[in-house]
C-alpha cells in the first residue's frame, strides 16, 4: 500500500510538472498570420498567446528588410493579447520579433515574417 501511495505521488508530481511546462506563453496566432502574404498593408500587428502576459516585461518589434523599425513603439497588452501599431508599410517583407513574460514567470521569445504585396 505504501508503495502504491508513493507511486501515485510520483505520478502526480510528473503530471504537475507537465502542466507547468504547458503553461509557458507560446504564440497561439498572429495577425497578419505567420509567414503569410497580405495584399494590403496592415495597420497593426496582433499577437495572441496561450497564457496571459505581464505587460511590463513583454515587447514586440517589427522591422523591414533593411532592419529599420516600422512599429509605432510601445505595445498595448491586454490579458493574452499584445498589439502594436505600424507605420505605413510599403510592399515588402517584414519581421516581427517578440519577447513575453507570462504569468508563470517564464520568458519566451520568437520571430516570424510576413509579406505585404504580391
Ligand atoms: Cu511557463
Amino acid at each position: 500500500m505504501r508503495i502504491l501511495a508513493l507511486a501515485t505521488a510520483t505520478l502526480l508530481a510528473v503530471l504537475a510538472n507537465g502542466a507547468a511546462a504547458q503553461a509557458h506563453a507560446f504564440l497561439d496566432h498572429a495577425e497578419p498570420r505567420v509567414g503569410s502574404t497580405v495584399p494590403t498593408a496592415p495597420r497593426e500587428i496582433v499577437l495572441t498567446y496561450t497564457q496571459n502576459l505581464e505587460p511590463a516585461f513583454s515587447s514586440v518589434e517589427v522591422s523591414d528588410a533593411n532592419g529599420a523599425r516600422v512599429d509605432l513603439g510601445k505595445p498595448r497588452i491586454s490579458a493574452s493579447t499584445m498589439r502594436v501599431g505600424l507605420k505605413k508599410l510599403q510592399p515588402g517583407t517584414y519581421r516581427v520579433r517578440w519577447q513575453v513574460l507570462s504569468a508563470d514567470t517564464h520568458t519566451t521569445e520568437g520571430s516570424f515574417t510576413f509579406h505585404v504585396g504580391q
